[in-house]
């Protein structure tokens, strides 16, 4: 790369947001390193000052049901295709199960059915994507924070990960299971839910069916689709690329506010 472009590269991406890096999509990838640091830098920045301007427990907006967009696209994978998956669909997932383990002291395996009968809550939200579009959508599902409560945080809990069923872009580095992670601040925020309906049916899976996160003060990327399991750490350094998430491994910001 030319030492122009690199400093380019340099000076749009200290104006501090992704879509200034010039990413065409989720499937850019930022590789410059000192891009890279301000990146780093820029994003304690961004969630210091969200949480601090706004509060730990500040809600994203919330729409009306007349805000609803006539067409929510899917990104991403939009169509898992692994067999595991595939058997999980053709029963409707009766049989696919949560797993919530790591650092809990009651490990839970949760059916669809058992998840649904936990209290729920309905949020009409704006999900914004770092390609540049977004969409307003409706979602119930069980706030996170109640599932953790029945699993019982060890002390030592810091992170919540969410692994999910599919596998994009396996060629990037050969570990391309898509994954996320939230801290316990977004883990217990009211807004915080694990969705398994969607604008009132049952969540499509385009959508991520059966169940898929909602960490509404973040950006599409953290709204993890497909999950199997939830598991609790006290750091994201041993998991895979180890920034905490598939998108962070490959450049992004590990905290996406908005
Ligand atoms: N498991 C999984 N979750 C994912 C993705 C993905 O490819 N796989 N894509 C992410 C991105 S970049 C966005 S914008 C949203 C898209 O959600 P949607 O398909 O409901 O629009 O899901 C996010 N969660
Ligand atoms: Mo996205």
């Amino acid at each position: 790369m030319s030492r122009l472009l690199t400093r380019r590269r340099f000076l749009v991406g200290s104006t501090l947001t992704a879509s200034a890096l010039g990413l065409t999509g989720c499937d850019a990838l930022v590789e410059n390193s000192r891009v890279q640091s301000v990146l780093k830098i820029a994003e304690g920045f961004s969630m210091k000052t969200q949480r601090f301007l706004q509060g730990d427990n500040a809600l994203a907006r919330e729409f009306s049901t007349a805000d609803l967009s006539p067409v929510f696209r899917a990104n991403g994978t939009s169509m898992p295709d692994n067999p595991q998956y595939l058997s999980w669909m053709s029963a409707q997932f009766s049989d696919w199960k949560l797993g919530v383990d790591g650092l809990v002291n009651s490990p839970l395996q949760l059916s669809l059915a058992e998840i649904k009968a936990m209290a729920s809550r309905t949020q009409i939200t704006r999900h914004d994507c770092v390609e540049g579009w977004s969409a307003i959508g409706q979602w119930t599902g069980v706030p996170l924070g109640l599932v953790l409560q029945r699993a019982q945080l060890k002390p030592e809990a810091r992170y919540i990960v969410f692994h999910c069923a599919d596998e994009y872009e396996k060629s990037l580095d050969g570990s391309g299971w898509y994954y996320e992670s939230i801290d316990l601040v977004d883990a217990f925020h009211p807004q915080t839910i694990l969705a398994y309906g969607m604008n009132g049916r049952d969540l499509e899976v385009a959508h991520g069916a059966p169940l898929r996160l909602r960490v509404e003060r973040q950006l599409g990327y953290k709204q993890a689709k497909y999950l199997t399991r939830i598991e609790v750490v006290a750091d994201l350094g041993q998991l895979y690329g180890g920034n905490g998430g598939f998108w962070e491994d490959r450049g992004y910001e590990w905290y996406a506010g908005i």
